[in-house]
């Protein structure tokens, strides 16, 4: 222990190498190190005969077996997870003492757990649903978590309600259905009658509840911390992460049918790009407020379910979080992560956010239950990589051998120690924040306009985006069994907008309530909300090149090459796997067929063909077209391929390119991959 004491003070990744295992050309022993001359049969009476008790490798590998499941995440439960490292760009010394957020030229290690929030351990991952969004950066100060979502508010107000909204949207518990979906009666009717859900619920309708990718989705703290500098002044901060590949969803049809076709699709997407070295990037970017400024706003800054508008509070972009190693054991390091918001560093404080305020209880309790006892922090992806010390003792698993006899403050046998940093020393000195009131179970008359700002991310939505978020409600509440549910949801939503309550309305059974809501009067927009203007980059896109024997060797080379010179990812699907012939002495190899690919696994299609002619893969190949047209994909023809898109009628349509000059495809091509959806295309 003393050893990995001096490599924890170097680095994570140091640190884990001691705790890693590699059981390859290794002899097999029992956990005590017996070497072991059998392991296939169990010790029996003659060979037809009782197993004996006496067999204590049967008996200790079949218990570590039958325990070999923990309680999964009551939420979150479905992550995946990797390692890397954050550094900051330029000094935040004015606003944070926190030091890893200090020196530009420091590198800290951190570990990202991206998650659903509603489903089981093994559920699809496309699903609808919030995405977690949980860092643990490794500083010399100590562990620093930002546990946050892909969405920048929250369903609820005071987290005594946390518990309400869980039970709503898991499934129901007379049948244990839906699996991960919030599609059913008993969430909508916790949205109907807590409607400080309004504004959230907006963003779970739109397409970010639907993400592309865990590298292409934002991340957001959502609560209101503080940051503390040297001289004790605070600023009010949010949090965020900002992918470098811009903001990107998958369309909700494809979404489903992927829940189905790889239901790994995500972990599958993450692990595979930093496996080639795509690493993901996310800026860290802050909004600050000065305390003074606190009730300068139209809302209340502890409301969780209130952004600030880019526009009236810009984020300053202050830092690169890099991803660049996949975990070697799922369980050990991605199942066994602690996370909680309430490990802090110096510099970075709470708000009386009555969300935060309950959360700050709730994480290690849950880790209590699920990790199996008060020494998680031992575990090897929990260790801070500094060292602690303190008088905490025993418990379940304790790993760390305390020597000596003292385990207690103040004390003379140890000359008082470990004794208590001073704020110079780095010691941690909580907020000094005055506060005064009764005591009383109430909310602040502040928190309780529940419309504006779910009308202001209405308002500030593109046109697709605003279909989407009509469609998703519509499938939705299609989906609830209670009619009078439905009447409820609606007549709530035309408090945001009364054409969104309509249109919900005029598929779903019910009638919108007559007149104007509340949403009329705010005509705001904040063009930060819509995802259409965010970056578009073609990098690390999946597009499928569809061929047949006797293909232009020499042409689908060029284009090839300009595809991957810009960092996007072909990948050939042919009739069979293995080797396919063209001209000019080219061979491609085919990795997928149409049984194991599917349009949906792919962000754009490139029709090659060639001069072989089968029905079968024609059939194929028109169901493959066909379904990447109708989700908006980029589809790009040379040669036979040509005929054949114009042969099915799709030759002219938006977002589709045909050329016989190959440069001038492969450029525009590229040109709509980076547009990623081709939304001016007419889909019946
Ligand atoms: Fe969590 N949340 N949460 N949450 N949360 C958990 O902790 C909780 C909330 C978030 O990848 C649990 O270790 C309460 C907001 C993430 O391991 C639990 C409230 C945000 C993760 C818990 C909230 C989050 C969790 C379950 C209402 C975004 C996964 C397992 C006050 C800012 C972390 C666990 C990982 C996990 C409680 C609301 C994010 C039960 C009581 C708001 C990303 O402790």
């Amino acid at each position: 222990m003393k050893d990995e004491r001096k490599v924890n003070e170097k680095s994570k990744d140091k640190q884990l190498e001691f705790f890693r295992v590699d059981d390859k050309g290794k002899k097999l022993t029992t956990n005590q190190g017996l070497k072991m001359a059998e392991d296939e049969f169990s010790l029996k009476a003659g060979e037809r005969g009782p197993t004996l008790m006496e067999d204590f490798h049967f008996r200790e590998k079949m218990t570590h077996f039958d325990h070999e499941r923990i309680p999964e995440r009551v939420v979150h439960a479905r992550g995946f997870a990797a390692h890397g490292e954050f550094q900051v760009y330029e000094s935040m010394r004015p606003y944070t003492r926190a030091k890893f957020l200090q020196d530009p030229s420091a590198k800290t290690p951190v570990f990202v757990r991206f998650s659903t929030v509603a489903g089981s351990r093994g559920s699809a991952e496309t699903v609808r649903d919030v995405r977690g969004f949980a860092t643990k950066f490794y500083t010399e100060e100590g562990n620093y978590d930002l546990v946050g979502n892909n969405m920048p508010v929250f369903f609820i107000q005071d987290a005594i309600k946390f518990p309400d909204v869980i039970h709503a949207v898991k499934p129901e518990p007379h049948n244990e259905i839906p699996q991960a979906a919030s599609a059913h009666d008993t969430f909508w009717d916790f949205v109907a009658n807590n409607q400080e859900s309004a504004h959230m619920i907006m963003w779970l309708m739109s397409d970010r509840a639907i993400p592309r990718s865990f590298r292409m989705m934002e991340g957001f703290g959502v609560h209101t911390f503080r940051f503390v500098n040297e001289s004790g002044t605070a600023h009010f901060v949010k949090f965020h992460w900002k992918p470098k590949l811009g903001i990107h969803s998958l369309v909700w049809d494809e979404a489903q049918k992927i829940s189905g076709k790889d239901p790994d699709f995500h972990r599958r997407d993450l692990w595979e790009n930093i496996e080639k070295g795509n690493f993901p990037e996310f800026e860290l970017g802050v909004q600050i407020i000065k305390e003074d400024e606190e009730f300068a706003f139209g809302f209340d800054i502890l409301d969780a379910t209130k952004l600030w508008p880019e526009e009236v509070v810009p984020v300053k972009i202050i830092g690169k979080m890099t991803l660049t190693r996949n975990v070697d054991n799922v369980f050990a390091e991605t199942e066994q992560v602690a996370f909680h918001p309430g490990h802090v560093v110096p510099g970075i404080d709470f708000t009386n956010d009555p969300l935060l305020q309950g959360r700050l209880f709730s994480y290690t309790d849950t880790q209590l239950i699920r990790l199996g006892g008060p020494n998680f922090h031992e575990i090897p992806i929990n260790r801070p990589v500094c060292p602690f010390h303190n008088n905490q003792r025993d418990g379940y698993h304790r790993q760390t051998i305390n020597v000596g006899k003292v385990s207690y403050h103040r004390n003379s046998l140890a000359g008082n120690t470990p004794s208590p940093a001073s704020e110079a020393e780095g010691g941690y000195v909580h907020y000094q924040e005055k506060v005064e009131g009764r005591k009383v179970r109430a909310r602040s008359e502040s928190f309780k306009d529940h419309f504006s700002q779910a009308t202001l991310f209405w308002n500030s939505m593109s046109k697709p985006e605003k279909k989407h978020i009509i469609d998703a409600f519509r499938f939705e509440l299609g989906k609830v069994m209670s009619n009078s549910v439905r009447q409820q949801v609606v007549d709530m939503y035309a408090n945001v907008n009364h054409d969104l309550a309509d249109a919900i309305a005029e598929y779903i059974g019910v009638k919108a309530p007559k007149g104007l809501g509340f949403g009329e009067n705010i005509q705001q927009t904040s063009p930060a909300l819509s995802q259409e203007n965010t970056a578009h980059r073609p990098e690390t896109r999946k597009v499928s090149i569809i061929l047949t024997e006797g293909f232009n060797g020499k042409d689908l080379k060029l284009v090839l090459n300009k595809l991957k010179a810009t960092g996007i990812q072909p990948e050939v699907i042919s009739e069979k796997l293995g080797k396919v012939k063209g001209t000019d002495g080219v061979e491609l190899e085919a990795g997928h067929t149409f049984l194991t690919a599917d349009s949906v696994l792919f962000d754009a299609v490139y029709m090659v063909r060639g001069s072989r002619k089968s029905k079968k893969f024609n059939k194929d190949a028109t169901f493959f077209i066909h379904e990447a047209f109708s989700h908006y994909k980029p589809i790009g023809a040379t040669h036979e391929g040509k005929q054949w898109l114009e042969v099915n009628g799709i030759g002219d349509a938006a977002g589709v390119v045909m050329a016989d000059d190959m440069e001038w495809f492969a450029n525009e091509f590229i040109k709509l991959i980076a547009a990623h959806r081709q939304w001016g295309r007419k889909v019946v």
